[in-house]
């Protein structure tokens, strides 16, 4: 039986170290960060997300300003309220959630967000930092998986390190961060060959494909770590991961849940990235 990564208890720990670190902001800066968060239109995935967000903002100490918008708002309205913001000084993070209405092309909008504002770090300035390896803001999700596979004690370094999944938000810079901790590292898609070969060879298994239980127990190397980034709901409304948890664990040595894994640590990062931001912004120098 695999141990189980425990999602919500390493995010706890991360949230209660913000939450310190932005007690001292206060009493040694006077500064408390300011989070925007932006949803267009009443998807109701995207308002249980942007819940636990202004939820752990409150947590650490954090406040955060919600701008909930029709959805019929239009690409120009829009940039109009990204550009107030990026110019608003009680403002350090701005957030818009995705996905965004059909009729607003989200790399227009993701482009005129300030990159020192950019906490989930989707800018092509933050993108490209990210693949030197010098950056101010991780990609929450992957961040996230980061901390969860340090959790284990699990050192990266040579390890056979596969990720299903290529989307700009989870699997480009997933493999890049396990890249920089000297990884070796696969990334499949859809049209990969022979998924079930790769996996197997995998010390270190990331599934960020959204497809219910495509991962089974028969895909998996004995002992392996095993990271769901998945986040699917089933008609009976239930979530459900990547990787189909019940043979996964009887094999892996290392496995997430799912609800309770990668979810809650999103949300921690996108808490460390704001920190980051307040610093940044207001010129504060890390101690
Ligand atoms: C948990 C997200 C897909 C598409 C856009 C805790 C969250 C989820 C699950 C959460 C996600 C997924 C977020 C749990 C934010 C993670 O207990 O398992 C927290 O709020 N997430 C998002 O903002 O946009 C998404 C998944």
């Amino acid at each position: 039986m695999s141990k189980i990564i425990d999602g919500k208890a390493v995010s706890q720990s991360v949230k209660d170290r913000i939450k310190e670190k932005a007690a001292r902001l206060k009493e040694k800066y006077n500064v408390t960060a300011g989070l925007a968060v932006i949803i267009v239109g009443d998807d109701p995935a995207s308002r249980i997300y942007v819940n636990n967000k202004k939820k752990a903002c409150e947590y650490v100490g954090f406040d955060s300003y919600e701008y909930a918008l029709p959805e019929e708002t239009t690409e120009n309205e829009l940039l109009e309220l990204i550009n107030k913001l990026n110019n608003d000084e009680r403002i350090d993070g701005i957030l818009c959630q995705l996905p965004l209405p059909k009729h607003i092309d989200e790399n227009v909008i993701i482009n005129n967000i300030s990159p020192n504002k950019d906490v989930d770090a989707f800018h092509p300035v933050n993108v490209g930092k990210i693949m030197i390896g010098d950056y101010n803001f991780l990609p929450c999700t992957p961040a996230g998986v980061m901390e969860l596979i340090a959790s284990t004690g699990i050192d990266i370094k040579g390890k056979e390190c596969v990720v299903v999944g290529r989307s700009n938000i989870v699997g480009k810079p997933m493999s890049m961060l396990l890249l920089h901790k000297s990884g070796t590292v696969t990334i499949c898609h859809s049209k990969t060959k022979d998924l079930k070969a790769e996996c197997k060879r995998a010390d270190i298994l990331v599934a960020a494909v959204g497809v219910p239980n495509l991962i089974k127990g028969d895909m998996i190397k004995e002992g392996a770590v095993v990271i769901d980034v998945g986040m699917n709901r089933l008609d009976s409304g239930k979530l459900c991961g990547d990787v189909e948890f019940e043979s996964a664990s009887n094999i892996a040595g290392y496995i997430t849940p799912v609800p309770g894994g990668v979810g809650p640590m999103t949300i921690a990062m996108l808490m460390q990235n704001t920190l980051t931001a307040a610093m940044i912004n207001r010129n504060i120098v890390k101690e």
